[in-house]
């Protein structure tokens, strides 16, 4: 158990990246939009929605593709038929300055004719049964194997996968997304390994499950930096599993939210904790990753304009959704909400340089870029249990509505210097509670 004395929450911040780190200033692309979508189906695909986001002048930094961009769930490699010409395809978007993630998951499709499995396998890179064997676990590749992480023989291996000639079609402007690394085994206790399964080191999963995730954004992010030789580059990698000091490697989301309101207001919680646990370059899939096919209905504009909105004010900015959901790209709706999303993502890209700047200061200090009020107003008591506000920084308070239908909502003013509305300069006493017009701009 570690104190951390503080007294001031700044000092307590600071304290405890002095345990655990903090944050590397990440490129500055990666705080722009990024538009994800399980899947965006081939190289015309891609195209098209690249070319609506410049037709329509809708700013945006980063085109994902899940995981059926590859051959069979073989990770690096791409499917010939839908994505012929990666590097090209890459290049195109490079040429306005928009960069590429592609997703690279922990399983490893058990194929001997699979260039990564038939060299980790006869390196002995694999995670193995409590008889020395091979572990073999259900997953998106069918039978798979899972490469030990926890081994920095091992994470040098997989960090020499993202080389430009060994991750072929991979350019300097793609970067990863690292998914299923709790790791999720599907036909394993609790959707994850064997409680007994054993590292190279010979350590249970049951010592390690928790820094599996850590371990494997590391490798990858180290991976990105050693491609270049000059290692001057600044990696972008997304995980979904994390631990306490995941915050040096790079970003993290929340995982399978779903298209509900509610799950749009416990964004604030959920990030504000991440951020309290210095994983400050954190975000919730914007718009809701499960809609149809989950179980759930699609973003109507209302709902999709409000979290838009709300995803513009948090460090890490996608819109996501799950395949069996509706296309929900900004300009799904009408036109009126078109224009509405533009002027948002317009927006974030105005603050783009406040954002680097919470990062600049966050990486030194330990502070969360995205902050609960009683951060800034530690004496103010009625700030301890409101997380439906936060501050993006010190200077900027985000009030989102949280109610289908609003028109209006309560906002409360910590402090005692008066508060100022972004739009139109209205003013608010510090110390006060009020309600204010909350229309869908
Ligand atoms: O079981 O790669 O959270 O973002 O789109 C689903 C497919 C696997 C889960 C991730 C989600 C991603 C999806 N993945």
């Amino acid at each position: 158990v570690m104190l951390l004395p503080g007294p001031t929450p700044a000092k307590a911040f600071a304290q405890y990246a002095g345990l655990t780190g903090t944050t590397p200033l990440p490129p500055r692309f990666s705080l722009g939009y990024h538009q994800c979508r399980w899947n965006y189906n081939d190289e015309g695909d891609v195209r098209y929605v690249h070319g609506q986001f410049e037709a329509l002048d809708i700013p945006y930094d980063v085109l994902w593709l899940d995981i059926e961009h590859t051959d069979g769930k073989r990770y690096f490699t791409w499917d010939s038929f839908k994505f012929p010409k990666p590097h090209e395809m890459q290049q195109e978007l490079a040429a306005t300055g928009r960069k590429m993630v592609t997703i690279v998951d922990p399983h490893i499709k058990k194929d001997p004719n699979y260039e990564v499995y038939h060299e980790a396998h006869s390196k002995a890179l694999f995670i193995q049964k409590p008889d020395g064997s091979e572990l073999d676990g259900w997953c998106w590749s069918g039978s798979s194997a899972y490469l030990d992480f926890t081994s920095g023989h091992v994470r040098d291996w997989w960090a020499s996968r993202f080389a430009y000639d060994v991750y072929e079609g991979s350019t300097e402007t793609l970067y990863t997304w690292n998914d299923m690394n709790e790791p999720s085994v599907f036909n394993g206790p609790e959707v994850s390994m064997d409680k007994d399964a054993k590292s190279l080191a010979g350590v249970e999963h049951r010592e390690w499950h928790n820094l599996y995730g850590m371990y494997m954004h590391q490798a990858t992010a180290m991976g990105l930096l050693r491609r270049n030789a000059a290692q001057d580059k600044r990696p972008f990698v997304l995980s979904r599993s994390f631990h306490a000091g995941s915050q040096r490697w790079g970003a993290i989301w929340t995982g399978d939210n779903a298209c509900r309101w509610d799950h749009m207001e416990a964004s604030l919680p959920m990030l504000l904790s991440l951020g309290l646990c210095g994983i400050t370059f954190s975000g919730a899939d914007v718009g809701g990753f499960l809609g149809k096919g989950g179980g759930y209905d699609d973003p109507d504009a209302e709902l999709f304009t409000q979290w838009f909105q709300v995803g513009s004010y948090q460090p890490f900015f996608r819109g996501h959704a799950h395949h069996d959901s509706t296309r929900r790209e900004p300009w799904t709706w009408d036109e009126a909400t078109t224009h509405r999303l533009r002027r948002i993502a317009m927006r974030r890209y105005q603050l783009l340089s406040y954002w680097y700047t919470l990062f600049f200061v966050s990486e030194s200090t330990g502070l969360p870029t995205m902050r609960p009020l009683w951060v800034s107003y530690p004496h103010e008591t009625r700030t301890f249990d409101n997380d439906k506000q936060f501050m993006a920084g010190g200077d900027l308070m985000v009030a989102p509505v949280h109610q289908k239908g609003s028109t209006s909502q309560s906002v409360f003013f910590p402090g005692t210097a008066p508060w100022y509305d972004v739009l139109d300069g209205a003013s608010f006493d510090g110390g006060t509670e009020a309600t204010v017009d909350a229309p869908l701009d």
